[in-house]
């Protein structure tokens, strides 16, 4: 019998894909087994997140982790000698430990990169690739990616309004195929930006840095992007966007800076479902502020029945809040961000609310990220249907879609893609 027991935990700082400082976490097992796992970072960051633990001051622009690192050590102490497969006990010793409801004692970074070093640590000690170990023989199907184009918001200096411009490939006949469109369409996005003397290099995520006059131009790009990559809009390719209104709206108003408009919630509404009209969007995530449920309600009603609508500010990777979420109707879909909800107990637990649910499932990175690829593994070992990374450049995003390409690969013919199958609502294209 292998001795999966912890022998070692130790934390370091290692520095993330915008250069700033993040938690990697060491675990040793008795049987000699080591593993790894690195916190991510967002910078669009819903208020029920776990908190990120970092030092204050000057040093890295008050952004040093010497805290969390300590913490790393106290965690050390309390883990020595527990099974690594006992991930649910593991976790919920963290969450004790920290004694916080955001994990602002130990912090969330020194947390999630512990959980995800033991999860990573059981997978090695079992001898399988971590996505195997996760399915323990359920079926899985690879991913849809959801993959941006233009980066926005927080993430382009909010140079446009809306954070993610995307484009997903459900029409595609494989996780594969889908990049490799994906990949026509970004190279011909990046043709026309140069074109059109708007390149200006990438955002935080890698998609194009935003020089355009509105949300709008944006769209119009990227229609004609999917179309110089001799693909069809909305039959074989659709247009995902993060609003991520939380950024620029609050008590009910929303201020487009870009277009120097103020609107109220019905207007967004408004707006926003002029936008699915016109433009063959699949999904939309944060369509309102995290504090405008009343708001998120009326636009799934609206729209739900036609268009993925994703929580993600709004719900934080929290099961309680997609179950709320379900039962008042604010969304169809929840983003899976292990780093919002602390540990990787918690973080399956909110999606299984929502696949309880009948939700969409999208496993997310973070806009602040690294070469860890652990998530690429959870998309599929969870079989939560979708994966979203950043966009197609920069080798902290590329490193997830390869990982998943090994996955896909490793399956042979019994590679299922989802596809379609992956999104809340019947699509005529299906
Ligand atoms: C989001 C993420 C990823 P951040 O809003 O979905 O795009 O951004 O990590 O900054 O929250
Ligand atoms: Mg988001």
């Amino acid at each position: 019998m292998t001795d999966t027991r912890i022998t070692r935990l130790q934390g370091r700082r290692v520095w993330d894909s915008r250069g700033r400082p993040t938690v990697e976490a060491d675990v040793a097992l008795a049987c000699g087994v080591t593993a790894r796992a690195i916190a991510p970072a967002g910078a669009s960051t819903g208020s029920g997140e776990a908190l990120e633990l970092r030092d204050g001051g000057t040093r890295f622009g008050g952004l040093d982790v010497t805290k969390a690192l300590s913490s790393i050590r106290e965690i050390a102490s309390s883990l020595e000698g527990l099974d690594a497969r006992d991930q649910a006990g593991i976790d919920t010793r963290l969450v004790a430990l920290d004694g916080t409801a955001n994990r602002s004692r130990l912090g969330g970074n020194a947390i999630v990169a512990t959980s995800m070093a033991v999860l990573q640590a059981a997978a090695a000690s079992a001898g399988e690739p971590l996505w195997r170990y996760l399915a323990d023989g359920r079926p899985v199907r690879m991913p849809l990616p959801e993959v941006q184009i233009f980066g926005g918001g927080a993430h382009a200096a909010r140079r446009v309004d809306v954070q993610d411009f995307m484009v997903m490939c459900p029409a595609a006949g494989s996780f594969s195929e889908a990049l490799e469109w994906t990949a026509e369409i970004y190279l011909a996005a990046g043709a026309l930006m140069k074109k059109a003397g708007k390149l200006q290099g990438v955002a935080d995520e890698g998609g194009y840095w935003p020089a355009f006059d509105s949300n709008e131009q944006a769209l119009d790009m990227l229609m004609r992007a999917i179309a110089d990559a001799g693909l069809r809009a909305g039959e074989q390719v659709g247009i995902s966007l993060d609003i991520a209104a939380s950024e620029f709206g609050r008590d009910g108003r929303y201020v487009l800076a870009l277009d120097g408009r103020s609107l109220d919630t019905g207007e967004m509404i408004a707006m926003l479902g002029g936008w699915l009209d016109a433009y063959p969007i699949l999904s939309i995530e944060d369509p309102l502020a995290e504090d405008d449920q009343d708001g998120f309600r009326r636009f799934t009603a609206a729209h739900g029945g036609r268009c993925q609508i994703i929580g993600d500010d709004l719900l934080v990777t929290n099961a309680a809040r997609v179950a709320s979420s379900a039962a008042e109707g604010y969304t169809n879909a929840v983003l899976i961000k292990p780093n919002q909800a602390g540990t990787i107990t918690e973080t399956h637990a909110a999606l299984a609310a929502g696949r309880q649910a009948g939700f969409g499932t999208i496993v997310s990175a973070r806009s602040g990220e690294t070469e860890d690829v652990t998530i690429a593994h959870l998309s599929v070992g969870w079989d939560a249907g979708q994966l979203k990374v950043g966009s197609f450049s920069r080798s902290e995003r590329m490193a997830k879609w390869n990982e998943v390409l090994r996955i896909e690969e490793s399956l042979g013919r019994d590679a299922v893609f989802s596809g379609w199958s992956a999104l809340p609502f019947k699509h005529r294209g299906r």
